[in-house]
């Protein structure tokens, strides 16, 4: 009952405009379970499918250092903002939580800006990142936009995509990325595609490497043009275009009536993951998938058996035509 209570108010407070209860709601999807369903379910109907601009691109490229100025541009511009960090407790990104905390710090005494750092697991699937949910949250709570960086490393960086309006490709010269951004389809995934570190003396160069790739996949009709952008984050040079591009893809987006489309993109592979994640998180736990695999894996050890059989043995039990 108090518990019950406990949240009400709480649901109230974020009615009433509160940040901190925001950021408790935060809290509640991040540990996950029955009580992150039924934030969930308070908050969907308050959604307005606010526009998303997705930041990806290597670790150390710069993302933290543009995501935060261009925060100050669209605060110029009279919009509030919503910045998420996806992964930071990631075992790759070691000590990115504290930069990014720290220069996020800017903002703190801001109320038209609020950021979030979310861990990437423990979610409602158990195993997905929850980083959809958190955006509801921004979402209701009436941000203008939200941005959500990833730390860059795997997954992530093509998950990004289905998360959001806009991706925006963060890339620095020195690291041959131009030629890894290819290799890790960061190509096909990018909107916009920012050449960070232009007080590097290759900047110029790979911007036009990155440029002349896109020209091979460039297709007709009436699609976006992906493009570059030459940043310098410490100098804050760059970003003002950077923030034009952005809005000039929302536009696109809405004149070509594509809006509603992407929104249902959004939804779409949204409940597929979270279908995914809870699918796997059962099969991990079941005892009967546990008996089964360890009845049959002395057969496959004993090479008397493929390990295909066992697969489909075990999707027999499963069971979903
Ligand atoms: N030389 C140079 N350093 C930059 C530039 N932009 C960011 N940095 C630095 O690069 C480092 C990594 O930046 P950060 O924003 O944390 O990268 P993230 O890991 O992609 O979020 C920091 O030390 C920044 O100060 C730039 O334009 N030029
Ligand atoms: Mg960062």
């Amino acid at each position: 009952m108090a518990r019950t209570r406990t949240i009400d108010s709480v649901f109230t407070a974020f009615r009433e405009g509160k940040s901190a209860a925001a950021g408790r709601l935060l809290s509640i999807i991040e540990d996950g379970g029955k009580e992150a369903e039924k934030v969930v379910e308070y908050i969907f109907p308050a959604i307005r499918g606010v526009c998303r601009v997705g930041f990806t691109g290597p670790p150390g490229a710069g993302k933290s250092t543009i995501v935060s100025r261009l925060t100050s541009y669209f605060r110029e511009d009279n919009k509030s903002v919503g910045i998420i960090l996806v992964d930071p407790t990631s075992p790759f990104s070691g000590g990115a939580l504290l930069g990014d905390r720290i220069r996020m710090q800017e903002f703190s005494n801001d109320p038209g800006v609020f950021v979030r750092s979310l861990a990437s697991r423990g979610s409602l699937g158990g195993i997905s990142n929850c980083t959809d949910e958190a955006v509801d949250i921004l979402d209701a709570y009436g941000k203008d936009i939200v941005f959500i960086e990833t730390v860059g490393v795997g997954q992530s960086e093509l998950e990004i995509a289905e998360k959001t309006h806009t991706v925006v490709v963060i890339l620095v010269p020195e690291s041959g990325d131009a030629i890894q951004a290819m290799k890790a389809g960061l190509m096909e995934i990018g909107d916009i595609f920012v050449m960070n570190k232009s007080d590097h003396q290759d900047a110029e160069m790979a911007a036009r490497e990155i440029q002349s790739a896109l020209r091979l996949k460039e297709s007709s009709g009436n699609e976006w043009s992906p493009r570059v952008i030459l940043t310098c984050g410490l100098k804050n040079e760059g970003v003002d275009e950077l923030k034009k591009a952005i809005d000039e893809h929302r536009d696109f987006l809405t004149v070509n009536n594509l809006m509603e489309n992407k929104n249902r993109q959004i939804l779409f592979s949204r409940v597929r993951n979270a279908l995914l994640d809870r699918l796997e998180g059962k099969i991990r736990k079941s005892p009967r998938v546990r008996e089964l695999m360890d009845e049959k894996m002395k057969e496959v050890y004993a090479g008397h058996i493929s390990p295909y059989s066992v697969v489909y043995e075990l999707e027999k039990m499963i069971n979903i035509e």
